[in-house]
């Protein structure tokens, strides 16, 4: 038997992304409810993963909004001030933007697509540079914006793009508080359009997050991969199992990691030794699901008027359109 010695203080240079990694598994794998930040599902594999899960039959909510902006797309042009200016929050490679981008016509029409995965935004620059001047920001959200915002020309507006129901990851109250940023970013007159995934049948969200072909309990297991790989962690990935449940209450799924048996991991980078209880969870994301009469509530909450709402009738999925006020 070989056993492996890791010196990891001289391997791996503690760049401030891992330390801030390693810092948020401490914390939250010290909790009571251990969890992690659905954030970190997304490294090149993650990301990879979700690209899978949107192709599967069960998750509809990637065709829905797609959909919607194709079909859409003219309608939602003419709504849009001009000259506008498009920043995308969380863009990825940037494909369901393209009809609307499309629909835009306008000369020298600029594109600020933000994400964290650069190889994303790579392709993106690549694909859309065809349709639109391409200004790719790896970046956070807030912090892409005041790159993007420094850079308004005279009379021009902004539209803000976060699809996806991605907005469904935050707290309903976290929720609130991102969109008053959003609004204190932008000026009376930008809009924001803002994808979310609805209410649905029960049995329907919840075989979308726990589809029998295993995409999304991979997608889910691999946090634990990523902490292994990242931070030298030693979780033996079979001995959890991908869980996903509807809190009625929250009206939204979540998504834990489960323990099958007492075991102990330890993390290197975080060096941490945590301990899990046969059954206990590490909860890993939450879905939100909206209902249309509380997004308009949403909206006029935090400064902005509804202009336009667009739903897919086949995957309950709403578009909204809302206006700075
Ligand atoms: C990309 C955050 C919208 O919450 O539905 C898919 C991520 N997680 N399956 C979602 C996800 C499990 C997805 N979002």
């Amino acid at each position: 038997m070989s056993t492996q010695v890791f010196d990891w203080s001289t391997t791996k240079l503690s760049s401030d992304a891992v330390r801030q990694f390693a810092c948020d598994v401490r914390a939250g794998l010290a909790k009571p409810q251990k969890e992690l930040h659905s954030k970190y599902l997304y490294d090149e594999l993650g990301s990879s993963l979700f690209e899978a899960i949107t192709h599967l039959p069960e998750y509809g909510l990637t065709r829905a909004d797609e959909g919607l902006l194709r079909r859409h797309a003219a309608d939602i042009a003419s709504l849009l001030p001009s000259p506008v200016a498009v920043i995308e929050l969380g863009s990825g490679v940037g494909q369901k933007t393209r009809h609307l981008l499309q629909a835009i016509r306008e000369p020298g029409l600029r594109y600020y697509p933000i994400d964290v995965s650069a190889d994303a935004l790579a392709r993106c620059e690549r694909d859309l540079s065809g349709i639109a001047e391409v200004h790719p920001l790896v970046q956070s959200y807030l912090d892409g914006m005041a790159r993007a915002t420094a850079e308004r020309l005279p009379a021009e507006s902004f539209l803000v793009m976060f699809l996806g129901s991605t907005i469904g990851n935050f707290e309903r109250k976290c929720a609130v508080t991102f969109l008053n940023d959003l609004h204190r970013a932008l000026l009376p007159g930008d809009m924001l359009l803002i994808g979310a995934d609805l209410v649905k049948e029960r049995d329907r969200m919840l075989v979308a997050y726990d589809d029998p072909t295993g995409v999304t309990g991979a997608f889910n297991l691999n946090l634990l991969g990523r902490i292994n790989r990242e931070l030298g962690g030693d979780f033996q990935l079979r001995g959890f199992e991908h869980q996903a449940l509807w809190n009625e209450d929250q009206r939204r799924i979540e998504m834990h990691l489960r323990s099958r048996c007492n075991q102990t991991a330890f993390i290197a980078e975080a060096d941490l030794t945590v301990a899990f209880r046969a059954g206990e969870t590490i909860w890993t994301e939450s879905s939100h699901k909206f209902q249309l009469d509380e997004l308009d509530g949403m909206a006029k909450q935090t400064g902005f008027q509804v202009a336009g709402q667009w739903v897919d009738r086949d995957w309950p999925f709403a578009e909204n359109l809302w206006t700075v006020i």
